[in-house]
């Protein structure tokens, strides 16, 4: 079974699914295999990896060690071709649809073409979409493109949709890490009715009640990031996954 079928088919047809996010400059070798088997027992389904400015090699060290120490499914979220890096399960092969700069669009994902054939690395391609928040989010810096508007979900429909029409396989709402106002409700209800493949959000998701809402609005998959580093993290991870898995 693919990655795709096992994590993000299961989430759209079963119960919906929660991805934790880690950031490689956060971690060391010896700690991601112990953070990565605490999601584990919680229940998490599976690891984003990547989305900052991690060197490849300690890219690569995370990655193994993580395999070394659990089961969970292990997929890439490359902020550039530069973190592309063998052992991880699968990766997520984007553009960033919601800007309009011809490096996120295209030029980073034909960088990353010939390793990712060369490692044998599962590709989900993915749209990805960046949503106005209550601050610039690190993704809008970093790209220097302009997030879609708040006060226009028919405009990340339609985004939404052109993924789909290209034949990506997953769409991602992104509110920014970190960020103080999470992509709107109403968005994400307007999103899920113009798609059929899975849409995943994330970005300033800190709550059991901000997760439900979101998975009865229709997101299949929830990424939650800096909650790992919160107080009482396990606690809260495991209401979180519990929250996401049983919001339907
Ligand atoms: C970023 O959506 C993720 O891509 C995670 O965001 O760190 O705010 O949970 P947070």
């Amino acid at each position: 079974m693919t990655v795709y079928e096992k994590v993000f088919l299961s989430a759209k047809n079963g119960r919906a699914a929660h991805v934790v996010l880690l950031d490689p400059d956060k971690l060391t070798k010896e700690s991601a295999g112990d953070t990565a088997s605490r999601c584990s027992k919680a229940g998490v389904d599976a690891l984003f990896v990547g989305g900052s400015t991690a060197s490849p090699e300690l890219l690569n060290e995370i990655v193994y060690s993580i395999k070394e120490n659990s089961s969970i499914p292990v997929i890439l979220f490359p902020g550039g071709a530069d973190q592309i890096v063998k052992h991880a399960d699968a990766i997520l092969f984007m553009s960033l649809l919601s800007g309009r700069n011809p490096r996120f669009l295209v030029e980073e994902p034909l960088k990353g073409v010939h390793l990712i054939r060369d490692y044998n690395i599962e590709t989900i391609g993915m749209g990805y979409l960046l949503i106005e928040s209550d601050k610039p989010s690190a993704v809008e810096r970093v790209s220097q493109t302009n997030p879609l508007p708040r006060s226009k979900p028919e405009l990340a429909a339609d985004h939404a949709l052109m993924a789909q029409y290209f034949g990506m396989k997953a769409v991602y709402l992104e509110g920014g890490s970190g960020v103080g106002l999470p992509v709107p409700l109403e968005m994400i209800q307007k999103v899920k009715e113009a798609i059929s493949i899975p849409l995943i959000t994330g970005g300033g998701l800190r709550t059991p009640e901000a997760v439900t809402e979101r998975v009865k609005c229709g997101a299949d998959i929830i990424v939650t990031g800096n909650v790992l580093e919160a107080k009482g993290t396990d606690t809260l991870l495991n209401e979180l996954v519990s929250a996401v898995h049983t919001a339907r």
